[in-house]
């Protein structure tokens, strides 16, 4: 008989438990005069959170038939950024949140030095493990999954999405400036994450290109549900300080658009996510539902 299609939630579920475990692997505890660094990346890292990041680049993978293991490090690797991202985020010079996926924050639970230093610990680790052959074979791979990650996390990415966020504290931002912040803050990791299965699994142009539309409507679905959070989530619910000190006046989607149209625009962003993957013809039908988890989502 032939076995049942997984669900989404469990296909979600078996990401997280893999990616656990490969972090586990990859950040062994240390008995080393530095080993409070190592524990403060563990506590980073493990327990909690969706893997989202990491379950993009399994999908993506399998749709090109790349070996599990090799796409499970690139799945570590990036979310090792994430996570760095996250404490950063935290810090007190930032957001200065005392919780995160349900519990202290890295700065809270260490200190603010140890913080910073795990931080920068895992975006460093992030790189060193994909430079490894066992990633991939081919060093030119490896070198366009380096290349891709470096820009997704970097000033054209993530780093520089932060910093427009600061600015946009003192300033008014308009639809599309928020719009380019938040693709830059949050969209650039889930596009490298959608893709990279793609770059491991040489995928063809119209499969990369369709992977990328994908997932700049999944980014931007994605910040606006996170947006809508911040307004209708519960601290139970989110995992995240209530009120995580938003300036008040600063300009979001919801602040925008308001809670309907925003609500609308994230559905609509979903549904035309999930139609650039009709190219694979059913076969990416896990990503397609992930792009509906994604405006759903309570935390
Ligand atoms: C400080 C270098 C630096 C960058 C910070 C991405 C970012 C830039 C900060 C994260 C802060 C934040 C809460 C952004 C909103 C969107 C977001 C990334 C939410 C958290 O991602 P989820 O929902 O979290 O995937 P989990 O816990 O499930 O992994």
């Amino acid at each position: 008989m032939p076995s049942l299609p997984k669900t989404l939630t469990t296909a979600m579920a078996d990401t997280v438990e893999q990616v656990e475990t490969a972090i586990d692997i990859l950040l062994p505890r240390s008995s080393m005069a530095e080993a409070k660094l190592y524990e403060a990346m563990r506590f980073g890292c493990l327990g909690g959170g969706k893997r989202l990041r990491p379950f993009l680049v399994m999908e993506s993978a399998r749709l090109f038939g790349v070996s599990p293991a090799c796409a499970l490090r690139v799945a570590a690797a990036v979310e090792f950024v994430h996570c760095y991202s996250l404490i950063h985020d935290d810090l007190p010079a930032m957001d200065d949140a005392s919780l995160r996926r349900g519990r202290p924050t890295v700065h809270r639970q260490f200190d603010e030095a140890t913080a910073i230093l795990a931080g920068d610990a895992l975006l460093t680790a992030a790189f060193e493990v994909m430079t490894d052959h066992e990633t991939h074979e081919d060093p030119r791979v490896r070198c366009a999954l380096v290349s891709a990650l470096a820009k997704a996390s970097g000033p054209r990415g993530m780093v520089g999405g932060q910093m427009l966020d600061l600015i946009a504290e003192t300033q008014t931002l308009d639809i599309g400036a928020i719009t380019r912040l938040q693709r830059l803050k949050t969209g650039e990791l889930i596009a490298f994450s959608a893709t990279a299965g793609a770059i491991l699994g040489r995928a063809n142009p119209p499969q990369f290109h369709a992977l990328q539309a994908y997932a700049h409507d999944l980014g931007l679905a994605f910040q606006i549900a996170d947006d809508l959070l911040d307004v209708e989530g519960t601290e139970a619910e989110t995992g995240k300080s209530v009120g995580r000190d938003k300036p008040a006046g600063k300009a979001t989607f919801v602040s925008i658009l308001g809670l309907e149209r925003a609500r609308d625009q994230a559905g609509r962003l979903a549904e035309q996510a999930t139609r650039h993957l009709e190219i694979f013809e059913g076969r990416a039908s896990m990503l397609q539902a992930v792009a509906r988890f994604v405006v759903d989502r309570r935390s």
